[in-house]
């Protein structure tokens, strides 16, 4: 099948840290394609996130983007799951605490919440499920994440539950690495390297 040619990408996301990481994985990867953001489309009205999973959450921001704007989409839906939590915050990472989506009163509620938990049993991932939407395709792309949830707040590097997410391989919370490491390895990386495979066979650029 011929190739399509695909110039311009719409990120459908109102969080500015997921957009930077979107943007520096993409052109780390060689994908070079004239970024479109919310910030762009002055009429956009992102959604209501009413799924019950990150699938269902990231297909209802992508179509809703796409629909708005015809032009090929991503969004992503994303989280942090805690074992010992039964996967909570998960679709609720954002809103965890209250609507306002204010990172640190999240990261105090989950702390408060794992207070007395050894660090073995602080066992999370955190998850991106990224679609990408067009007039011919829609393709859901997955990465995680394994780590532990830290005891207090550590780094002031990337966003959301950054500083409390431990890797032990790193002795490090995401919150201490640079941008340029997490984005080698973080779920949003694993998520956008699948789509970049899948933009290099289907299309040109
Ligand atoms: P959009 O829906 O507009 O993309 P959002 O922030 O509302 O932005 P989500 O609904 O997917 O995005 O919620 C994701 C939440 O999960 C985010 O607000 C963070 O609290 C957390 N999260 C996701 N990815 C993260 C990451 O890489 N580092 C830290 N926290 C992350």
């Amino acid at each position: 099948m011929k190739k399509s040619y695909l110039k311009t990408l719409f990120i459908a996301t109102e969080n500015i840290g997921k957009l930077n990481e979107f943007k520096d994985i993409l052109s780390s990867l060689n994908i070079k394609l004239d970024i479109i953001s919310i910030k762009d489309l002055k009429d956009y009205r992102p959604p209501e996130e009413s799924g019950k999973t990150f699938y269902e959450n990231a297909l209802i921001k992508a179509r809703n983007a796409y629909e708005f704007s015809k032009i090929p989409t991503i969004a992503d839906d994303s989280g942090l799951e805690v074992n010992c939590l039964n996967g909570l915050p998960g679709v609720l990472s954002k809103r965890f605490y209250n609507n306002s989506g204010n990172f640190d009163k999240n990261i105090e509620k989950l702390l408060n919440l794992l207070k007395d938990e050894p660090f073995e049993k602080r066992k999370a991932r955190f998850k991106c499920v990224l679609v990408y939407k067009d007039n011919l395709y829609e393709e859901v792309f997955e990465g995680s994440l394994e780590g532990y949830i830290w005891f207090e707040k550590r780094g002031k590097n990337g966003f959301g539950y950054d500083p409390i997410f431990y890797l032990p391989e790193y002795n490090k919370t995401v919150g201490e690495l640079e941008s340029k490491e997490k984005n080698k390895i973080s779920h949003r990386y694993q998520a956008i390297s699948k789509f970049a495979e899948f933009l290099k066979i289907n299309f040109s650029f």
